[in-house]
């Protein structure tokens, strides 16, 4: 039977509504509104985009946002400036900055000068090595996302073989940890990953997040499988993701689409480390 299509979209609009909520309470009982400022240097196309995605859920949502432009020329010193005054400013409780940055600034540099605090991306080293030991920081956005996903779909992760395809810092990593404090059996495949197909078909669920466009397909994954695709891939057609869909979605039992699956939920759950950062 065919799987089900996790609606990512309709999911992203109903946590919008919650957070809607939440951010008018805040405003009535506590006189605060929730600030965001992101940082996009230079004018890679799919970053102003994303940008874009992430101004238009602030005024969705009754966030305020803020969006630093700068030139791709800046330089990281600049950039440093520029974090530590938002570190510093009170109506702002969420700063992030923009990946990818041009060649001659240093990711983690930048990120690391973000007070973990106001890292609402959750990649500064205090917020990862929090996420590792399992204590309070913020999470990732696209790996929450994932998790909140299955919650709502009453997709059960406990116990659960979980491979992840994918080992990015921003994705596939955390996604993994996230997974593994659920209480799933975790195996983290790679590039040199020997005989990549014989670990996807042992999944229960399989995350995807190669950035390769189509790359898993039908004959990788065990029938039943839950298909979580965490690709965003330009191609001549539109997007697609990293999963072969029309191949996967005759085998799966659950499946996320691209567009309109996870990357929906990423946005909405920066909305959701915004409006926890006020806290
Ligand atoms: C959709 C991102 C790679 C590298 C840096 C909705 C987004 C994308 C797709 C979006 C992403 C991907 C973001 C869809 C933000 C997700 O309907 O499929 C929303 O805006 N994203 C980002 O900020 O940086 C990235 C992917």
């Amino acid at each position: 039977m065919a799987a089900q299509i996790i609606d990512g979209k309709k999911l992203a609009q109903q946590i919008k509504a919650e957070l809607r909520e939440e951010v008018e309470r805040l405003k009535r009982e506590r006189g605060i509104t929730p600030g965001l400022a992101v940082i996009l240097v230079g004018d890679d196309p799919a970053s102003r985009t994303y940008v874009r995605n992430k101004e238009r859920a602030c005024r969705d949502i009754g966030i305020f946002s803020q969006v630093h432009r700068l030139p791709a020329e800046t330089s990281q010193e600049q950039l440093l400036e520029l974090i530590e005054e938002l570190n510093h400013t009170d109506h702002i409780h969420g700063v992030l900055v923009q990946l990818p940055l041009p060649e001659h600034i240093d990711e983690r540099t930048v990120i690391q000068a973000i007070k973990p605090e106001k890292d609402v991306d959750g990649f500064h080293p205090v917020n990862v090595g929090n996420l590792h030991i399992g204590a309070p920081g913020f999470v990732p956005c696209t790996p929450r996302g994932i998790i909140e996903m299955l919650d709502r779909t009453g997709i059960p992760i406990k116990g659960k073989h979980a491979v992840v395809v994918g080992r990015s810092n921003i994705a596939g990593k955390p996604a993994a940890m996230l997974l593994l404090a659920r209480h799933a059996t975790v195996t983290i495949c790679h590039s040199r990953t020997v005989d990549l197909a014989y670990h996807t078909r042992q999944a229960d669920i399989l995350v995807v997040a190669v950035g390769r466009p189509r790359f898993i397909t039908g004959d990788m994954i065990k029938e039943g499988a839950v298909v979580i695709d965490v690709g965003v891939n330009r191609v001549d057609e539109g997007l697609v993701g990293d999963v072969d869909f029309d191949s996967c979605l005759e085998k799966a039992s659950y499946i996320t689409p691209v567009p309109g699956g996870v990357g929906r939920m990423t946005v909405v759950m920066l909305m959701k480390n915004t409006v926890e950062a006020v806290r």
